[in-house]
């Protein structure tokens, strides 16, 4: 149980903060090293002036306190003064999932693809056990653990809560294009919130496209209401019907009728290891989101 200490994080910890980690999307997240043991660790500094400010990290503070998973990263220590609030975390050392698939020279198939979204499939189940929202599942949120193997972590619990029945969420529209039908329309959010968050996230892994992405956020959000997607791009050439069934029971606008993080667990696309054999020996190991380069 990590509570926030008042010392000076500094006691404890080396905090460099001239290095700063995965971009700093969500802020800034600096390496640091724990005095005591050498430990490589990862801290998250969070200006909070205001009670409120403090509370939203309390919060998520006490959300990571609950979960414990290998594909969720896990909290370690946490400090808080007069200005900001320190989470120091796991230290993972892949990049963003994101640049993995943007980068030509990875090459990511079908059964990679696979692997990913099965352990992020994992680390959802498990906050849903925990009767935990995650609601803002995207591409920068999934670090990889290593630039070799396929091993991955859901970060960012900033916006996660616990389920009540009947809640509604706000958010900042700053990125429409992963936001679920519900929430745009400003409704109940649950736990298949979280899962059209996988579908637009397997869909990326897949192609390397943005499935509702307009040329405005307008557009945008009216692909996302209109369900406006489809699998009909060439990058999707080749895909399993395995494949574009499990994205379709996902990318589903009546959240009810999207699968659970467990009923994704048992589909065939992550489970049936006959279809993975399949695809391993496939004659062309076709990369997801590139040409056939015998296709003219
Ligand atoms: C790492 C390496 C890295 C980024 C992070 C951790 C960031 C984690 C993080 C966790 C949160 C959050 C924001 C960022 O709200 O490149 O080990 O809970």
């Amino acid at each position: 149980m990590v509570t926030a200490k008042k010392a000076a994080i500094s006691s404890f910890y080396a905090v460099d903060r001239s290095e700063i980690l995965g971009g700093g999307r969500f802020g800034q997240v600096h390496r640091c090293e724990e005095k005591a043991t050498g430990l490589k660790l990862a801290a998250k500094i969070i200006k909070t002036r205001t009670a409120k400010e403090k509370d939203e990290v309390k919060n998520e503070i006490n959300i990571m306190n609950q979960l414990d998973h290998v594909n969720l990263i896990q909290l370690y220590d946490a400090f808080e003064s007069k200005n900001d609030c320190i989470l120091v975390m796991e230290y993972v050392d892949g990049g963003e999932l994101f640049d993995r698939i943007i980068d030509e020279s990875y090459r990511l198939t079908e059964l990679d693809v696979i692997q990913f979204t099965r352990q992020i499939c994992e680390g959802v189940r498990h906050m849903h056990q925990m009767y935990i929202l995650h609601l803002d599942l995207k591409p920068e949120n999934i670090l990889c653990v290593n630039r070799d193997a396929k091993q991955i972590k859901i970060i960012d619990f900033g916006l996660a809560r616990r389920y009540k029945p009947r809640e509604k969420l706000k958010v900042n529209f700053g990125t429409p294009e992963f936001l679920a039908p519900e929430i745009v329309n400003y409704d109940f959010v649950s736990f298949p919130t979280d899962m059209w968050s996988v579908g637009v996230i397997t869909y990326m892994l897949l192609s390397g496209l943005s499935p509702f992405l307009g040329d405005n956020d307008t557009e945008t959000l009216n692909n996302i209401l209109a369900c406006r997607w489809d699998l009909e791009e060439e990058e999707f050439q080749g895909l399993s019907d395995e494949g574009r069934e499990f994205v379709t029971k996902l990318l589903t606008k009546e959240k009810n009728w999207r699968i659970s993080a467990s009923e994704a667990l048992k589909h065939p696309w992550l489970a049936d290891p006959r279809l993975h054999c399949r695809l391993r020996t496939q004659k062309q190991q076709r990369p997801a989101g590139a040409r056939d380069p015998t296709d003219k």
